[in-house]
């Protein structure tokens, strides 16, 4: 296999409702779509999940655009690949971080890897689920009541985890009362995306008296020791998602007690090779790991339901309909929620399992540039 040309394109596509975490606000995303064209002419895509500012990470759509240019691009176009775990290693040579620019690539290159072979890129990465779970992310709401009315409109709709993103201020009182309309629901947990500090640790033990799922990365990126600290103080489950960046940081996490659950986004840690070491580490060490989200468009949000079908991924993911995010989606089928809560895995079609609206996207594109095999263009 090898890859001749990579097109980057920038869509905008405007969310449903915005999306409100901690560190940020997002309304319109700047979505980065690769279309990646093999020497032997298959066409297959990705999505570069990096954000429009950088408040989740440090990488935005602009840096990952840079980055895929002159560095990720130059080094795999051309290049005579046998199989698509080749790239993670080639990519993190002398490359310091730019994970979600070469995650785009390199899930790319799986997604070509599987059409090539015939076969679904759920079973090219070892999945063995037809269905998976799905959960829900609810931004930061203005009150209590409002939250409550989304939360218990979701249960309704049957996602099987409901996910709150809490701040300071917005924490205690809000899960309190979604707890008192919501009842006792096992299906709840928050994401604080890194907005308290060893000074929180009181507040973030009263969470602990709603049976939350888990408590998602409540303390900063960075910072193993204070979430191992805070985790033995509590009876629910800290999940990691910020400071898991690679399966080193996986196993710091395991040996210093700093989480019980991962959250794996492809994109965080440079793409499927290290999503997988991830998943197989947890595994081993009888952690469940879930599919995180990053308000994808329908191309991303395929290879996050071809990840999510491997064994160890035991809870819902956040993976949600099109529809939830957006007034129409790029791909045809629309990702869409049966009412058991489980969404299907295309495990039936080759690569990817959805086709690209390609004429939607041309219209929709703001921004595109083609990088190409060099030695080829000159002749
Ligand atoms: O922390 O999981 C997060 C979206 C953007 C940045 C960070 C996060 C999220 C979500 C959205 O929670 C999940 C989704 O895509 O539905
Ligand atoms: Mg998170």
């Amino acid at each position: 296999m090898r890859i001749d040309t990579i097109t980057l394109r920038e869509i905008h596509l405007p969310l449903r409702e915005p999306f409100r975490i901690s560190s940020g606000v997002t309304d319109m995303r700047r979505i980065c779509l690769l279309e990646l064209v093999s020497s032997d002419g298959v066409v297959e895509w990705s999505e570069c999940v990096a954000g429009e500012e950088p408040n989740y990470s440090y990488e935005t759509i602009d840096t990952a655009w840079l980055a895929i240019r002159e560095w990720v691009a130059p080094r795999i176009i051309g290049k005579g690949l046998k199989d698509p775990r080749e790239v993670y290693p080639l990519l993190e040579a002398d490359f310091r971080g730019h994970s979600m620019a070469k995650a785009a690539v390199e899930m790319g290159i799986w997604a070509v890897a599987a059409r090539t072979a015939g076969i679904s890129l759920s079973t090219l990465l070892g999945g063995v689920r037809k269905e998976i779970e799905v959960g829900i992310s609810i931004g930061i709401q203005q009150n209590p009541e409002t939250l409550a009315a989304i939360v218990q409109k979701s249960l309704q709709e049957g996602y099987r985890k409901v996910k709150m993103k809490i701040e300071p201020g917005k924490d205690i009182e809000f899960v309190r009362y979604v707890r008192g309309v919501a009842g006792s629901s096992p299906h709840l947990m928050v994401d604080a995306n890194n907005a308290y500090g060893e000074a929180d640790f009181e507040t973030l033990q009263k969470l602990d008296q709603f049976n939350l799922m888990m408590i998602e990365q409540p303390l900063a990126c960075d910072d193993l020791v204070r979430h191992a600290k805070l985790q033995k103080t509590l009876r629910t489950a800290l999940c990691l998602d910020e400071s898991i960046t690679s399966v080193e940081r996986a196993q710091d996490m395991i040996e210093l007690g700093s989480g019980r659950i991962v959250n794996i986004k492809p994109g965080r840690v440079g793409g499927f090779t290290s999503s997988i070491a991830i998943h197989d580490l947890c595994a081993r060490h009888g952690m469940p790991v879930w599919c995180g989200g990053m308000l994808e468009s329908g191309v991303g949000r395929a290879h996050n339901v071809a990840l999510a079908s491997l064994p160890n991924f035991t809870l819902p993911g956040d993976i949600s309909p099109s529809e939830r995010y957006w007034e129409r989606d790029i791909v045809q089928p629309e990702w869409t929620m049966k009412p058991d809560g489980t969404m299907r895995v295309p495990v039936d079609k080759a690569g990817i399992g959805v086709d690209v609206d390609i004429d939607r996207i041309k219209n929709l594109t703001v921004r595109e540039e083609t990088f190409r095999n060099r030695w080829r263009a000159r002749m």
